[in-house]
């Protein structure tokens, strides 16, 4: 007996959005304000033939991180993302996307969990991990930083001295640009003296400086030791990052974070050598195919790549990890430690951290298993929480 082609379709029949609230395992400052609790948007999507998959988009301190919040993100998708897609083909991924851009400009975070939670159906209801889908894996593991975002250098160095005494990280990334520049270095500086070489770091300055500050206080970063820089100056300031990308000493790599989003965006940042590194996320880039899309630019104008994140839960942080694992070119590591940073999750077994590296998961869709209760367990709904403020007090803490 033939099946007609209609019959194997795998229609999207319902999808779900909720945003959870789960806390930081300690405050988390950035240049703009600390957080202390995570609200990522979880998706479920259900198909036709019964099978589900999950997606999510996690922001940082509400809308402070870029446009989005949680709670935009959740309106976007049960207002006009999840009725441009039900009933679709959950297969014909790039067709989703399509469908969710006439709906609905921008909201490339909300965009990206919907996509993901297709992608994992599929692949669930296929019996396959993602990464076969998204063209086949190329590594197996990808070396772990870890951030460092206490605000005060002891504590920041007894948390790294554990780490690399548990063989979990060796490479860290130093949140600064919320003080003065000159205390950042001497915050910087004595991080780096601890450590002496036993590890390597990255500063974000997530926008905070200007050109000139960055000119001027970058160097005297370098000299201390920090190899990769990360948004020194704002979203826009492109010329500013080309400069330095131009000028700065060449033991140091300058990587865009908030100004490469889109393909065109990394098309103008390749087009104008602005930067020596892509950070690559799936929620700014609007999903999967997208974050493929920005690599293969990367990869045309010799950019490298770095895995980065949002901060999500095992879910978005396994979603990351199965695209990343498939992608060529010269990648300098990946900072998928949300989990970690979070007291709890929400999947059964998360993936595994062994000798400074994310071992890749194998399992069909991005496979891990969430489990129902810890998703009621931090519904908003259910809490009855209100939405995240970023603390703006804490973001001009005091030198330590
Ligand atoms: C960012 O800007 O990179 C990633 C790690 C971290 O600590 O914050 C995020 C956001
Ligand atoms: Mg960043």
């Amino acid at each position: 007996m033939t099946t007609s082609p209609s019959a194997s379709v795998l229609r999207i029949e319902r999808i779900q959005a909720r945003i959870l609230d789960i806390p930081t395992i300690r405050p988390h400052k950035l240049s703009f304000g600390a957080i202390q609790r995570q609200s990522p948007v979880i998706v479920q999507l259900w198909l036709s033939d019964g099978a589900s998959g999950f997606g999510e988009a996690a922001t940082i301190g509400g809308p402070s991180w870029n446009e989005e919040s949680p709670e935009s993100i959740r309106h976007a998708i049960d207002s006009y993302l999840a009725p441009a897609v039900i009933g679709q083909d959950a297969g014909r991924f790039e067709q989703l996307l399509q469908r969710m851009d006439l709906a609905c400009k921008g909201n490339r975070f909300a965009k990206s969990a919907v996509e993901q939670a297709a992608i994992d159906a599929v692949a669930r209801s296929l019996g396959l991990p993602v990464w076969q889908l998204l063209g086949g894996k190329q590594r197996e593991s990808l070396p772990l930083a870890w951030t460092l975002a206490s605000g005060d250098s002891a504590k920041d160095i007894e948390e790294a001295e554990k780490m690399l005494a548990a063989r979990r990280h060796r490479i860290f990334k130093l949140k600064i640009g919320a003080r003065a520049p000159q205390d950042d270095v001497a915050h910087v500086a004595r991080i780096a003296r601890a450590l002496d070489g036993r590890a390597s770091m990255t500063v974000d300055v997530n926008q905070a400086w200007d050109g000139a500050a960055a000119r001027r206080y970058l160097p005297e970063m370098i000299d201390a030791g920090v190899g990769l820089i990360e948004q020194p100056v704002a979203q826009w300031n492109e010329e500013a990052l080309r400069q330095l990308t131009a000028t700065l000493p060449h033991t140091a790599l300058v990587m865009a974070d908030e100004t490469v989003c889109t393909p065109q965006d990394a098309m103008r940042l390749a087009r104008h050598n602005a930067c020596h590194v892509f950070s690559l996320k799936i929620a700014k880039h609007g999903g999967l195919l997208r974050t493929r899309a920005v690599a293969d630019v990367a990869r045309a104008a010799d950019i490298g790549w770095y895995g980065g994140t949002m901060l999500e839960t095992s879910v978005g942080s396994a979603a990351s990890a199965h695209v990343f694992a498939t992608l060529g070119g010269t990648h300098h590591n990946c900072e998928l430690f949300g989990p970690q940073l979070l007291v709890d999750d929400i999947v059964e077994q998360q993936m595994v951290l062994s000798d400074f590296a994310l071992q890749l998961p194998d399992g069909p869709g991005f496979g891990l298993t969430v489990v129902p209760d810890r998703l009621d367990r931090f519904d908003r709904a259910r809490q009855g929480l209100t939405p995240v403020h970023v603390d703006l007090g804490r973001a001009s803490a005091q030198p330590a």
